[in-house]
C-alpha cells in the first residue's frame, strides 16, 4: 500500500476511530540517516543517526502534530485555528488549514521569525499578526483567545499535536528494530520531547521494547528548564527555540526524570558550528535550532558520556532553507570571476 501519512500509518495509536478522514500532506516517513562521517568527525565511539524532520511537507516536525490537530479541528466543525509561533508551527498550521479549508490566524514575535517561515505562513494564506513581544507573550494572548472564542488552538498545548508528534518515535523504533540508547533533541516549548517520550513509552508497553535516555538541549540564552526559572527576555540565534516559559515544562521534566536523561545548554556559536558540521559531513542542511541536538551531543562526547555500545538518535527538527540569512552569515562567500575559462580554472585551483 502506498504511504498515506502518519494518521493512516499509526491509526491504532491515535485518538481517532476507523473512518476518520485525515487532513494530510503525507507528512512523516522521514529519513533516519546513519551519520558515519559525523561520527568520524566527532570521534564518537557510539553510532549516530540523524532523523531529518526537515523533509516534512512544510519543512519541520510540526507537520506530524498538525495533521492530527487539524483533522480533529475539522471533525469538531471548527471554522478557524490559531497559534502563537516562533515560525515553524505557524507555517505548518497555515498549510494544513489551507488544505482543510479553514482560516488560520498566527501570532508572531515581530522581527524574530526566520524569513522562510514567515513567507510560508503568508503564502499558505494565514492571517499573520506580529506583536511587539516575544513568543511567550504571543502564547498568553492565544490562550486567552482560545477561552473567549471558538477558534481552536493548534499549539502543542492542544493534546492532539503531541499525539501526532509521537509518531516520530515509532518510525525510529521500526527502522532500527529496537530503541536507541539515547535520543537527543532541541527543547523550546518542550512539546516535542514530551511527544517522543510518550511514543517510546507506548511502544515499549505494547511491544516490550526498551527505552532511551532523553537528552534535551536549550540555547544558553533561552534555557528556562535548565535553570529552573522563567527567562523574561530569552535570546538566541536559534529563533525557533527562543522561548522563556515553555508550555510543556512539567512534562519535559518528567520525560527527563523517567528516562534518566538530562537537559543541558548549548551556546549560539556551538549551535552554528554544529549546523555547518552536519551540512559539510553529512550533506544535511538543518536550521540552527535543530543543530542544538548535535551541538549538545558533541559536548557530551567531550565529557566521555557515551560508550561504544550506545546508539544515539539526534532529531534535526527543521530545514535549513527556512533561515538562509543565519546560515549565510557564518560561511565563506562565493568566489567571483570574469566569464572567462582561464579565470574560472584559476580559481578552481586544480593541480
Ligand atoms: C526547528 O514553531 O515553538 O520544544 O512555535 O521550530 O516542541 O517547542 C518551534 C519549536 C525545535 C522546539 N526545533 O520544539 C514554534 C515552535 C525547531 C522548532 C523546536 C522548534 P518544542
Amino acid at each position: 500500500m502506498s504511504y498515506s501519512g502518519v494518521i493512516n500509518k499509526y491509526l491504532e495509536y491515535l485518538p481517532f476511530t476507523e473512518g476518520v478522514r485525515p487532513v494530510t500532506l503525507l507528512e512523516g516517513n522521514t529519513p533516519l540517516i546513519e551519520a558515519d562521517n559525523l561520527r568520524d568527525e566527532l570521534k564518537a565511539p557510539c553510532k549516530i543517526f540523524l532523523k531529518f524532520e526537515g523533509a516534512n511537507p512544510t519543512g519541520s516536525f510540526k507537520d506530524r502534530g498538525m495533521t492530527v490537530a487539524i483533522t480533529e479541528a475539522v471533525h469538531r466543525n471548527a471554522e478557524a485555528v490559531i497559534c502563537a509561533s516562533t515560525g515553524n508551527t505557524s507555517a505548518s498550521a497555515a498549510a494544513y488549514a489551507a488544505k482543510a479549508g479553514l482560516q488560520a490566524f498566527v501570532i508572531l514575535p515581530k522581527g524574530k521569525i526566520a524569513v522562510g517561515k514567515l513567507a510560508q505562513a503568508l503564502i499558505y494564506g494565514a492571517k499573520v499578526i506580529e506583536i511587539d513581544g516575544n513568543f511567550d507573550d504571543a502564547l498568553r494572548i492565544v490562550r486567552e483567545i482560545g477561552e473567549k472564542t471558538n477558534v481552536v488552538i493548534v499549539n502543542s498545548i492542544n493534546p492532539f499535536r503531541i499525539e501526532g508528534q509521537k509518531t516520530a518515535s515509532f518510525e525510529i523504533l521500526e527502522t532500527l528494530g529496537s530503541s536507541p540508547t539515547h535520543h537527543s533533541l532541541p527543547v523550546g516549548n518542550a512539546g516535542n520531547i514530551t511527544a517522543y517520550w510518550k511514543g517510546y513509552k507506548e511502544w515499549a508497553s505494547k511491544k516490550h521494547s526498551s527505552l532511551p535516555k532523553m537528552l534535551g538541549f536549550q540555547a544558553e540564552g533561552s534555557a528556562p528548564i535548565f535553570h529552573g526559572k522563567i527567562i523574561e527576555h530569552p535570546e538566541t540565534v536559534a529563533t525557533a527555540i527562543r522561548i522563556g516559559n515553555p508550555a510543556s515544562w512539567k512534562l519535559a521534566v518528567q520525560a527527563l526524570d523517567e528516562s534518566k536523561g538530562q537537559i543541558n545548554i548549548v551556546t549560539d556559536s556551538e549551535i552554528l558550528e554544529a549546523q555547518r558540521v552536519i551540512a559539510r559531513t553529512e550533506g544535511i542542511f538543518c536550521e540552527p535550532a535543530s543543530a542544538s541536538s548535535v551541538a549538545g551531543l558533541r559536548n557530551l562526547l567531550n565529557k566521555r558520556y557515551f560508550t561504544g555500545k550506545d546508539v544515539v538518535v539526534c532529531t534535526l527538527t527543521g530545514n535549513g532553507l527556512k533561515d538562509p540569512d543565519t546560515a549565510s552569515r557564518g560561511i565563506t562567500p562565493p568566489l567571483t570571476a570574469a566569464p572567462s575559462l582561464s579565470e574560472v580554472l584559476n580559481l578552481m585551483n586544480l593541480n
